[in-house]
């Protein structure tokens, strides 16, 4: 891990990677590639501009990627198209980042023979039951609902198959959903954060009794860095704090935290195959790397981001207007 590539270091989970990596492995040498899409933002990596090298491109550029594997010891794989409603809309963005991207990294990463870890989601397991219990788990069934969890099955299918039939070194994550600074405005708590902050209504899919498991993002990249470092090449490892929530119970949450009222929402019309509910059991990277939460405690690490969007209008405030649009034009 002398040397790290990064795709999509420019989005909310890469850039908080880059953030994470730097703060704990202080020599540590990174390059990030991202083709800066509406979800890629330079801002996201202003503090930390001086200490990393970055490219902007497409993960799908073989001659590009080719060169940046061959320069690097390890690959840390995010790039992505990452919303599901966007991929509702039109699937066709996902394809070509999610599964032709993931293909041409890992063409270039079996040629020179590099370290990958590989980062999907829990999506690619479907949804569990809302009532009666039960946990994702590594050997869980892949059973995806939307366009964006079938291209990022089909990401993980690619990797498992080149570590299987090319010996390729490469790890692979499962992450519950992530919270904490740098998220785009398009997803569900930064969305109602910053409504609020702006004086709107947030707006609640459905019964709102879906429930998903909120995992802080440097929690997660924690994981991952342990997972490079310490975890068996081949294998998959889920990523879950415990915390699980209903929609509607975390909205009022995130209201209380805002000084709102607890109703002070609107229902919006269910998206469409919205999975019930998501947890993982994340008991292989507990018991065989010794993972744990630093941010078990949702209402703390929540307050803590809520403080990010306060301070840093800057970021987020011209995202804004144009992702409520898109929304409005979905009745959303
Ligand atoms: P994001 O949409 O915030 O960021 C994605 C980044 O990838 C952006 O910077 C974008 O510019 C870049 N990108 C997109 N297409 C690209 C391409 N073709 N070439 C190069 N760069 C490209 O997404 P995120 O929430 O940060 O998610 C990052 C990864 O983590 C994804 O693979 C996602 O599936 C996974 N993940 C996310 C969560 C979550 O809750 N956010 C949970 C589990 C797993
Ligand atoms: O305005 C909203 N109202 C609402 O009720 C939005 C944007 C969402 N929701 C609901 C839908 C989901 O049940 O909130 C829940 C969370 O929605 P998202 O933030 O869109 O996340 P989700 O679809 O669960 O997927 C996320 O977690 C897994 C990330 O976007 C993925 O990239 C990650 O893989």
């Amino acid at each position: 891990m002398e040397h790290m590539l990064v795709t999509g270091g420019a989005g909310f989970v890469g850039a908080n990677f880059v953030r994470r990596a730097l703060a704990t492995r202080p020599g540590q040498r990174l390059t990030v590639l991202d083709a800066l899409t509406y979800a890629g933002s330079r801002a996201s990596l202003a503090e930390v501009a001086d200490r990393i090298t970055f490219v902007q491109g497409d993960v799908r550029d073989a001659d590009l990627v080719d060169a940046l594997v061959s320069d690097c010891d390890t690959v840390v794989h995010f790039a992505a198209e990452s919303h599901v409603d966007n991929s509702l809309r039109d699937p066709a963005p996902f394809l070509r980042a999610n599964v032709e991207g993931t293909f041409v990294l890992l063409e270039a990463v079996r040629r020179h023979d590099r370290r990958l870890h590989h980062v999907s989601t829990d999506e690619v397991f479907g949804s569990l039951p809302l009532h009666g219990g039960g946990l994702f788990t590594e050997e869980s069934r892949y059973d995806p609902s939307s366009p964006y969890a079938a291209t990022k099955a089909a990401s993980d299918l690619l990797v498992r198959a080149w570590a299987r039939s090319y010996g390729v070194r490469a790890t692979l994550s499962n992450c519950a959903n992530n919270y904490g600074p740098y998220q785009n405005v398009e997803k569900f708590l930064p969305r109602q954060i910053t409504n609020v902050l702006r004086g709107q209504r947030p707006k609640l899919y459905g019964s709102g009794e879906n429930v998903r498991e909120w995992t802080h993002v440097d929690d997660h990249n924690d994981a991952v860095l342990l997972i490079l470092e310490a975890g068996t090449v081949g294998e998959t490892y889920l990523i879950g704090s415990g915390a699980q929530w209903s929609n509607r119970d975390l909205l009022e949450l995130a209201l209380s935290l805002l000084g709102r009222p607890p109703g002070e929402f609107d229902s919006v019309p269910d998206r469409p195959a919205h999975d019930l509910r998501y947890a993982c059991d994340s008991s292989r990277l507990r018991k065989e790397l010794g993972w744990r939460p630093r941010y078990p405690d949702l209402p703390e690490g929540l307050a803590g981001t809520i403080d990010w969007y306060r301070a840093n209008e800057w970021w987020w405030g011209p995202q804004k207007a144009e992702t409520e649009a898109r929304y409005a034009a979905l009745g959303r």
